[in-house]
C-alpha cells in the first residue's frame, strides 16, 4: 500500500521551531536507507527550523534496538523529541513480523512512559525497491516525514502545556 500524499503532514500548519533539542536514533541494518532517512530528518529540520536547533544523532544495531535507546534517552530527559529510524525489509523469513511489531510496540511504550514524543520513522515494506521509493524516491522520505511529525507534536506539547497553566487572578 502506498502512502497518499494527502495523508503526509503539511508542515505549513506547524509553526517553526526555535530552541528545540532532538534526538535522532538510527540503525544501521540497512544503512544504504537508513542514513538516507538520517539525511532526510536533518535537511527537514534545518530547513524548517527558525532558531537553534540541536540535533543530536545515535545509532544502534536494527530497528529491534531503536526502543532500548529511545527508552534510555527519554529517562535521561531534556530531549523535546526523539525521532527513531530504521528500515525493516520483508525478505522469506517471518523475522520482519518480531521486529517490526516490537520496533513499533516499543517505541509508542517509551513515548507513553515519559510523556515525550518519540517518533516512529521506520519502514517496514516487502522488498528493497519499495524502501529505496521512501528513502528519498519517487515516494518521498519518510525521515523527511518523522521529522515533520516531530515538530508538529513539540508545536503541540508546548501549547498543552501552556493550555495547563492557571489564570492569573485579576486583582
Ligand atoms: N533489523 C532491521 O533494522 N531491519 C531488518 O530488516 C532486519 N531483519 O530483517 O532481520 C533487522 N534485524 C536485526 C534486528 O533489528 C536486531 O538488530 C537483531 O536481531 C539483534 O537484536
Amino acid at each position: 500500500m502506498t502512502t497518499k500524499i494527502s495523508e503526509r503532514p503539511d508542515p505549513s500548519t506547524i509553526p517553526p521551531l526555535r530552541h528545540a533539542r532532538i534526538a535522532i536514533v538510527v540503525s544501521r541494518f540497512h544503512a544504504a536507507i537508513t542514513d538516507k532517512l538520517l539525511s532526510g530528518a536533518k535537511d527537514c529540520l534545518k530547513q524548517h527550523g527558525a532558531g537553534k536547533i540541536d540535533v543530536s544523532v545515535f545509532r544502534c544495531p536494527g530497528a529491534f534496538e531503536l526502543p532500548q535507546v529511545a527508552n534510555k534517552l527519554a529517562t535521561a530527559g531534556g530531549w523535546d523529541a526523539i525521532i527513531c529510524l530504521g528500515a525493516v525489509i520483508r525478505g522469506e523469513t517471518p523475522h520482519f513480523e518480531y521486529v517490526s511489531s516490537q520496533a513499533a510496540e516499543g517505541i509508542q511504550q517509551a513515548a507513553l512512559r515519559h510523556g515525550v514524543p518519540v517518533i516512529f520513522g521506520v519502514l517496514t515494506t516487502d522488498n528493497e525497491l519499495q524502501a529505496q521509493e521512501r528513502a528519498g524516491g519517487r515516494l518521498g522520505n519518510k525521515g523527511w516525514d518523522a521529522a515533520i511529525a516531530a515538530m508538529e507534536m513539540i508545536s503541540l506539547f508546548n501549547a498543552l502545556r501552556r493550555k495547563r497553566r492557571p489564570r492569573a487572578r485579576k486583582p
